[in-house]
């Protein structure tokens, strides 16, 4: 039987055939394969899996992934972490307020969803908390990149009809930090999960994230969706220094016009891209983000 991934959860996998869940372990080699670095399981991966009984059974082989969202796992260095598997949205969650956007997470995310051609899409959520003004400062940058910017307050459910709509026939998943209402904006989306948030103040122990593993949902107006556990250090996995400027749209056309082929859009004479932060058809901040991960690529082993 071929069937989605909802979950994994050590050995054991959680996979949806035709609206069933069954509970299954995965074969020796699989199991191996998860030891290693290769990450060959993930939230989304399609899988055939044999039954061995009612709703249990184990899974056999993984297809092929059309897409994946992987960074690099924290704590160990250098090894792959698929968040997510075959998905065709990001949506990027931000706080309007508490916590506060880090800087450079958006365009780290977007990074992140254009080297792996999957569309990104920002969601501005906890916008209940702060004047218009501010939750539309993300909308001016990046709705005149040309992505998709939501409004939302899973507080008052206000934009959550729009979520729903850019949710729907399409497979996304959620990244955003702790505390930013990624599994309050899904118990909006499908009432019936009660899935478990919590208040920023009760998480005691730093780093303490309340969801704790990726998870696809099926949703009741169409669509899939994954909630993922927060991220604070969105470490881009298979983006090298010199590609990165072509994952800033605005900044990749004028990539070609640098004096220096090799030019690193620092303080090189002639780089086209420094010149356009100066003129202002490219924003600060995003010039800084470009920066940012820059120097973060440049320091990885
Ligand atoms: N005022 C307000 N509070 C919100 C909103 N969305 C979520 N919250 C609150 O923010 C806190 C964190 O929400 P969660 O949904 O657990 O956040 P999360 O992004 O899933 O966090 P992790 O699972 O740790 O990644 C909870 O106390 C929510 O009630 C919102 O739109 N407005
Ligand atoms: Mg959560
Ligand atoms: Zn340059």
């Amino acid at each position: 039987m071929k069937g989605r991934v909802l979950q994994l959860s050590g050995l054991h996998a959680l996979v949806e055939v035709e609206e069933l869940v069954w509970q299954c372990e995965l074969r020796g080699r699989l199991k191996a394969a998860m030891r290693s670095a290769t990450a060959p399981l993930a939230a989304g991966d399609w899988v055939d899996i044999e039954a061995t009984g009612p709703d249990v059974g184990v899974v056999e082989r993984v297809y092929p992934r059309r897409t994946k969202i992987s960074r690099v796992a924290s704590g160990s260095r250098g090894r792959e972490q698929v968040i997510a598997a075959n998905v065709d949205q990001l949506v990027i969650v931000v706080a309007a307020r508490h916590p506060e956007p880090s800087p450079g997470f958006i365009d780290r995310a977007i990074a992140m969803a254009l080297c792996s051609e999957i569309l990104p899409v920002l969601c501005v959520n906890k916008v209940d908390l702060v004047a218009r003004e501010l939750s539309l400062k993300f909308a001016d940058i990046y709705g005149n990149l040309g992505y998709a910017v939501l409004q939302t307050s899973a507080q008052t459910g206000e934009g959550v009809e729009e979520l729903a709509g850019q949710l729907k026939d399409r497979v996304s998943a959620f990244v955003g930090q702790s505390g930013v209402g990624k599994s309050s904006l899904l118990n909006h989306l499908a009432p019936g999960l009660n899935i478990f948030t919590q208040e920023l103040m009760k998480r005691h122990e730093r780093g303490r994230h309340t969801t704790t593993a990726a998870r696809l949902y099926r949703l009741p107006k169409g669509g899939y969706l994954v909630d993922t556990p927060g991220i604070k250090e969105l470490q881009l996995w298979e983006v090298a220094r010199p590609e990165l400027a072509q994952y800033f749209v605005e900044m990749a056309p004028l990539a070609d016009q640098c004096h220096f082929r090799d030019c690193q859009h620092r303080s090189e004479p002639g780089c086209a891209i420094r010149a356009a932060v100066e003129g202002g058809q490219v924003s600060q901040l995003r010039y800084e983000g470009y920066l940012r991960i820059a120097a973060s690529l440049e320091e990885r082993p």
